[in-house]
């Protein structure tokens, strides 16, 4: 599902009510990412939270932009299927390409292990899920985006990662802030992208 993101970037980081975190939603095609990606507005511990998710796509095409846009983003979603291991294999390598431009591995991020309502098409174990969110020291959930089975816990995750990292970082708001046009610009030529595409 679409967002209609681009009249709300005015408001981003605003001082006063809904603060905006800047999520990344990567994973190989198909994993669902897209379906995860319309719950925009939260409410965590108390403080509203709007989600501003640049929703990347798995097709190689997309592959070039994916350090530009691992620069931009706050937190990221790494999503793969329960029922396509090749994509859990994919998930596993996210961690590495974050680092490669990041320069750390102290990035909020959340592993999804999406269409759990597949059961019968399982290919890839909760253990091996957990076992890969302890290697990416991040949390894991296992969700169903098609019936919106924990999707919520997934972005309430998440941005308690966010709010734990920008607590230990004073500076964290100014240099936010300073990348607020390079996602806009990003988000902007995914979206042109994408109408030239379909
Ligand atoms: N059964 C089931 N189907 C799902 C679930 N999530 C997504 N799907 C379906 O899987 C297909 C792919 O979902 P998308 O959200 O388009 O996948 P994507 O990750 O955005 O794929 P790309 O944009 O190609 O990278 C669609 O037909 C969805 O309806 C789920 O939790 N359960
Ligand atoms: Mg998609």
């Amino acid at each position: 599902m679409e967002l209609e993101n681009e009249m709300i970037s005015s408001s981003s980081n605003s001082s006063a009510g809904s603060r905006e975190y800047k999520v990344v939603m990567l994973g190989a095609g198909g994993v669902g990412k897209s379906e995860d990606a319309y719950k925009t507005q939260v409410r965590i511990d108390d403080e509203p939270a709007y989600l501003d998710i640049l929703d990347t796509a798995g097709q190689a095409e997309f592959t070039a932009m994916r350090d530009q846009y691992m620069r931009g983003g706050e937190g990221f979603i790494i999503c793969y299927s329960i029922t396509d291991r090749q994509s859990f294999q994919e998930a596993a390598e996210f961690k590495e390409l974050i680092y490669r431009v990041r320069h750390t591995y102290d990035i909020p991020l959340v592993l999804v292990g999406n269409k759990i309502d597949l059961e019968e098409f399982r290919q890839v174990s909760t253990e091996e899920g957990m076992s890969l969110a302890r290697e990416y020291s991040c949390s894991f959930f296992e969700t169903s985006a098609a019936l919106r089975f924990y999707i919520d816990d997934v972005f309430h995750g998440l941005v308690r990662e966010i709010r734990r990292k920008e607590s230990s970082l004073p500076m964290a708001e100014k240099k936010m802030k300073r990348k607020d046009s390079l996602w806009r610009k990003l988000k902007g030529s995914l979206k042109k992208k994408r109408e030239s595409t379909t």
